[in-house]
């Protein structure tokens, strides 16, 4: 930043304690930086980089089959490899792109958002991506040998026994999962401990951001769900390789068994991949209609109550199984009650756009959109949680329909609107208007043109995961028109990655605040020094940067006036509930043993799915040193010389 600069941030940085925080908080040179980088903005940006690479993968697999199945009795797949594909794409959409790229926000944005220098456990942040990457690499190490997951992301039991599926490929999906499942939990953990003590002084539980109620909850809710599923992977790769019977009727097991566990986790995972996204939605279009979100508190409250509902409605996936009537009319009208806090979002969004001012850049035009797609997937969803409906509609075209507008209406179009919003805060340069509006465009109606048509289809009786139907059947036309809209929607999204290159090339120069926002990451330099604040300010308002113009009396939020760390690399702990200064944290510095434990545990996962001691046994061993060194006493983790600020 130059002494002219027209447009400062607001949040001081003055060029000698700058040099001390560079010193402390800088990177190491090297390869050991990059492996062994434990920076919240790096981590973020490498998920979002690798989750996005993911869609790519999982896009490419849809393309396939929309080939496939553009015109009736076509034969570019042969069924095992349409079984692949479909369940690869679910298997990737859901776990390594869907809730990875909102990690990637929130690990990006939460330090920022709240005032703080880094997460609560920057080791095991770093630990979290490289678990995720390894365990995305474990599951398409499978794919070139034919040996992918086949049978759909839910991958129901009897179909996936050993009986019915001798190859390695249900294995992969087991491990994988449990493999994942590690990286979802050491994640977990660490956005709600950071969320508890890394903030602001001032930062009081009422005055988060709803992208960090979102995460949190999410958080909150995965680490309740994703045991369930690891369960039941175990259980089903020790039926399958141990001969125990736990899903097994013949042995006394229960195949219905595998369902429950599934969707106790499923459900609740289904909004831990939206409701960050509505966060993002929830703070970023208030910036665009130049006015804070109507309904604070009824947002934060609503996303909350969506997932503790959230966690009791996992049998409307098993209306079809024979339950007993009253649970059916039990799980049928809890699914109906959830709409109502998901409602409370949607009625905040409208209020908000018809109360401000808006502008129509291009992140609002995507967050308009996700309103009317949320509507749209919404209401399909409420139609499948009446039973006879349901009944009617279960696997069939119209539940791929109503899940894509929930997963890309929600998740994929909040998250590109979100990435043009926070793009410049990242890169420190614009992404084109231009260009962007033609993303917009292709991308809006491609979708609609893709899924709309594939309610009527379901309507009609298409079973989905079907690799081809007869020219009879009063398909063909209908199949064709959504093949066009996919590939349209495709390049939409092609031309949204050419825009990022373009905007990291040569877009123009941001500055701090470009659309003039706020809450805190908008009040430091664009992108963000390493140590994110020289000042730790405190916080008096939900809107630290607007309180000026609010005309809010009472007391303002101070820039200047905060904590200066600048005895190492340090930040401060707070209160959880009033975010009062409690403890000065010494951080950990850059380390390799994330990135290492991560490596050491694909010979132990891989030795478990081709059954070789001595691969397993490599891994094994690794994986005890590296954590034995991790552990190990001394070094600079030590978090525990904490010196108390106050009292
Ligand atoms: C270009 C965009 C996309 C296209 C054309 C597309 C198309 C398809 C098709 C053709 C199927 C299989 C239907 C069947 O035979 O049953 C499918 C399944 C699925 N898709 Fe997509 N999809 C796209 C993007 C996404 C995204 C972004 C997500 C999630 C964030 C997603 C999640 C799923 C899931 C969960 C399934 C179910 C897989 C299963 O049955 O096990 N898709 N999609
Ligand atoms: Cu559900």
């Amino acid at each position: 930043m130059s002494p002219v600069d027209p447009n400062p941030p607001i949040s001081p940085n003055p060029p000698e304690i700058a040099a001390t925080l560079e010193a402390a908080w800088g990177e190491a040179p090297g390869l050991k930086g990059w492996f062994g980088s434990v920076d919240h903005k790096v981590i973020g940006i490498r998920y979002l980089f690798t989750a996005f690479a993911f869609l790519v993968v999982g896009g490419l697999e849809a393309l396939v089959m929309r080939i496939q199945l553009a015109r009736p009795d076509a034969a570019v797949l042969n069924p095992e490899q349409y079984d692949q594909l479909f369940s690869m794409h679910g298997v990737t959409m859901i776990f390594l792109y869907a809730l990875p790229v909102l990690s990637g926000f929130s690990n990006y944005l939460w330090p920022l958002m709240l005032g703080s220098r880094d997460m609560a456990f920057p080791r095991m942040n770093a630990l979290s991506f490289w678990l995720f990457l390894a365990a995305g690499i474990f599951l398409y190490l499978s794919f070139p040998f034919g040996a992918a997951p086949d049978g759909g992301w839910f991958n129901y039991v009897p179909n996936s026994s050993s009986e019915f599926s001798p190859g390695p490929n249900i294995d992969v999906y087991c491990l994988g999962l449990i493999f994942l499942g590690i990286s979802t939990t050491v994640g977990s953990a660490n956005f709600i401990v950071t969320l508890l003590r890394m903030r602001a002084p001032g930062m009081s539980i009422n005055r988060l951001p709803i992208i960090v109620w979102g995460t949190m909850t999410a958080s909150v809710a995965n680490l309740f769900a994703v045991p369930a599923v690891s369960l039941a992977c175990l259980f089903l790769w020790f039926d399958r390789n141990l001969g125990t019977h736990f899903f097994e009727v013949s042995g006394g097991g229960q195949p219905l068994l595998w369902q429950h566990l599934f969707w106790i986790f499923g459900h609740p995972w289904v909004y831990a991949i939206v409701l960050p996204a509505m966060g993002m939605v929830s703070d970023a279009l208030p910036v665009h209609c130049r006015r804070p979100l109507v309904g604070y508190t009824l947002v934060a409250m609503a996303t909350v109550a969506t997932m503790v509902v959230g966690f009791g409605v996992w049998l409307h996936h098993m209306f079809a199984t024979g339950v007993p009537t009253l649970a059916l009319s039990f799980f049928s009208a809890a699914s109906f009650v959830i709409a109502i806090p998901s409602a409370i979002s949607v009625f905040a969004w409208i209020a908000t756009i018809w109360t401000g001012r808006a502008r129509i850049t291009v992140p609002f035009l995507f967050f308009t959109s996700v309103i009317l797609l949320f509507v749209i997937g919404g209401v399909s969803g409420v139609m499948t949680a009446s039973l006879a409906l349901d009944w009617q509609l279960t696997d069939t075209y119209f539940i791929v329909a109503h899940l894509h507008y929930v997963l890309i209406g929600i998740n994929l179009f909040a998250v590109t609107g979100a990435i043009y919003h926070w793009f410049p805060k990242m890169s420190g340069r614009m992404m084109d208007e231009r260009l962007g509006r033609w993303v917009f465009g292709l991308m809006f109606a491609g979708f609609n043109l893709a899924f709309l048509p594939m309610h009527w289809l379901g309507l009609a009786g298409m079973p989905r995961r079907v690799y081809t139907y007869g020219s009879d059947m009063g398909f063909s036309s209908t199949n064709l028109v959504v093949s066009i809209g996919a590939f349209l929607f495709a390049f939409g999204i092609l031309l949204f990655f050419i825009n990022i290159w373009l905007g990291r090339r040569s877009g123009r120069v941001a500055g701090p605040n470009p659309w003039d926002g706020p809450t805190l990451e908008w009040a430091i330099s664009s992108p963000p020094p390493v140590y994110n604040f020289a000042v730790i300010p405190v916080i008096a308002s939900r809107h630290p940067l607007w309180e000026e113009r609010l005309g809010d009396t009472g007391e303002k939020s101070l820039f200047a006036e905060g904590f200066l760390l600048d005895r190492g690399k340090e930040t401060l702990a707070v209160t959880p509930l009033d975010g009062e200064p409690d403890v000065i944290l010494k951080m950990p510095g850059d380390s390799w043993l994330p990135f290492a434990l991560s490596v050491a545990l694909m010979p132990l996962f891989g030795g478990l799915l081709l059954h070789s001691v001595a691969l397993g046994a490599f891994g094994g061993i690794a994986t005890l040193i590296i954590l034995i060194r991790w552990y190990a006493p001394g070094g600079d983790t030590a978090q525990d010389e904490a010196v108390r600020v106050y009292g």
